[in-house]
């Protein structure tokens, strides 16, 4: 990858060839840091996307040709070859969408989603059994798609790569990967790791692009099965170019996640991990952002105190500096839309703004900084606690008892994560039993991790990625009954 006109020159790569111009048009990518373009991206259109879709069939059964323990060593190759390159993965990370250097998340996720998906290779994952009435063989296989398309948010291209295009290779597909355009980098640069570790070129494609190579993805005769990862608004449209070809749709969608202090919880422990999972990680633009923070009657204001006193401790700046953790938001439209949304409380009167709720200058006037925003004594059914927001703004929410606790968590369209702080077990149960969401964290955050699956209830989308689930989705299952006579 190199550097031309003050941005890095990238290009898509389709088959294992660089492509650096495109009909979807060259993209400036500006740095949400400074405001500055610092790359140019050609982006995918619809012909590229058929270059993407038929080379990948080659690839598939090249692919499929290959034993096994071929297969399985050449992922975890791949595992060791992300491995090399962390820091590097991290610096485009940064490039790509400011996130802190600090933050090396992503990075970490994809290489422990390569290993532990590279294990299920040579694992049975088919079955037999009897049929009534004769002594016929019946066995139940799991077969690849072929091609899956596999759409990633701007916010974490590589977590995406991690969480569906391991398991996607796993299961035998190849992959046509499409990275936002406001966060192409890493993405390319996985592609470009995949052909180092020996992956036969068009196994795993990446095609940057916005909407329209989106949508020609989407509604590709050869893509068998769509991951998207995204809003709920592209979602529906996703879906409804999927339905050209009645091609199956996982949806991993946004979310407006609860957090619950417990009157017994250890406030200090609660107060610096809903500090981390609410305004902080990513500059709130996650889907997993604890957005709607509970806290007990009995102690809120302390709570309030400590974790305001978190927030303020947290180091706001350069994302290149391994000290800060708290970044920019991804582009000037993001900023003028949290802007409004603070805006849009403030005059509805929400809640109280306890602090936060400008933009920040200085040094940083040129980046696109927030400061992290915290409305108080917030009405659960106000716009503010109802959309969501993704951007460094949370509110905090009064309750009483358990149950009101549950009834605010769970009134919301969305469904995604729920975070419980007690020290009171039996109470973690039966709470997290009882919450509308596909993950529930206790005293703990959203450490999403390949063994467990992840996915939301509600319009926070459908399907799952991690575990075995997370597999599944990239197998197609046919039944094959042998007459025996
Ligand atoms: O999403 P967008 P963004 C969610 C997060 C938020 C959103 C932010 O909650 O709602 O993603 O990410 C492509 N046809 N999650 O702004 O705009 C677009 O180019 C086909 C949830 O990126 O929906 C990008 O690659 N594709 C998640 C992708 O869709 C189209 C974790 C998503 O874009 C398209 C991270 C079209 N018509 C973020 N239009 C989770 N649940 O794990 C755009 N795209």
């Amino acid at each position: 990858m190199g550097w031309r006109g003050g941005g890095i020159v990238t290009a898509l790569l389709i088959g294992g060839e660089r492509i650096t111009t495109a009909s979807g048009g060259d993209y400036q990518h500006i740095y949400p840091a400074t405001g500055q373009p610092n790359a140019v991206v050609p982006l995918a259109g619809a012909s590229e996307i058929e270059r993407a879709v038929a080379s990948g069939w080659q690839a598939h059964k090249a692919w499929m040709a290959l034993p096994v323990d071929r297969r399985r060593d050449l992922l975890i190759d791949l595992a060791d070859v992300v491995h090399e390159h962390l820091d590097e993965l991290a610096l485009l990370n940064v490039q790509d969408y400011a996130v802190p250097v600090s933050y090396a998340g992503t990075a970490l996720m994809l290489e422990r989603f390569l290993r532990h998906f590279a294990g299920y290779v040579d694992k049975p994952h088919g079955s037999s059994t009897p049929v009534q009435g004769s002594f016929d063989v019946n066995l139940i296989e799991r077969e690849p798609y072929g091609v899956v398309g596999v759409i990633a948010p701007w916010n974490g291209a590589l977590a995406v790569a991690g969480s569906c295009v391991a398991p996607a290779l796993a299961a035998g597909n190849a992959v046509v990967f499409k990275p936002s355009e406001l966060a192409p980098l890493a993405a390319l640069r996985f592609g470009e790791l995949c052909l180092a570790a020996g992956l036969p070129p068009g196994l795993v494609n990446v095609v940057p692009a916005g909407a329209e190579g989106g949508d020609a993805l989407a509604r590709h005769p050869g893509i068998r099965k769509i991951h998207f990862t995204g809003g709920g608004e592209t979602a529906r449209k996703v879906i409804t170019a999927a339905t050209t070809n009645l091609t199956p749709v996982v949806a991993e969608l946004g979310g407006k996640s609860a957090n619950i202090v417990f009157g017994d919880a250890d406030l200090q422990t609660a107060a610096a991990l809903s500090a981390h999972q609410g305004p902080l990680m990513q500059s709130g633009q996650s889907c997993a952002c604890a957005s709607r923070i509970l806290a007990h009657d009995s102690v809120y204001d302390e709570f309030v105190d400590i974790f305001l006193a978190r927030i303020a401790a947290a180091k706001i700046g350069d994302p290149l500096d391994p000290a800060v953790s708290f970044g920019p938001v991804i582009s000037q439209a993001a900023l003028d839309r949290i802007l409004a949304v603070i805006a849009d409380a403030d005059n509805r009167g929400s809640g109280e703004l306890l602090t936060g709720g400008g933009r920040l200058g200085g040094e940083l006037a040129q980046g696109y900084y927030l400061e992290p925003t915290v409305f108080g004594g917030v009405d659960n059914s106000s716009d503010l606690a109802q959309t969501e927001t993704f951007g460094p703004v949370v509110s905090v929410i009064r309750f009483t008892d358990d149950d009101q606790a549950v009834s605010i968590a769970n009134d919301s369209r969305y469904g995604l994560n729920a975070f419980v702080h007690t020290r009171d077990l039996v109470r973690a149960h039966s709470v997290a039993r009882r919450l509308e969401s596909g993950s529930v964290w206790v005293n703990q955050i959203s450490q999403i991790s390949p063994q467990g699956p992840y996915g939301g209830y509600k319009q926070s989308g459908f399907g799952r990625t991690g575990g075995l689930e997370g597999l599944y989705e990239f197998l197609q299952v046919k039944n094959i009954r042998i007459g025996m006579g």
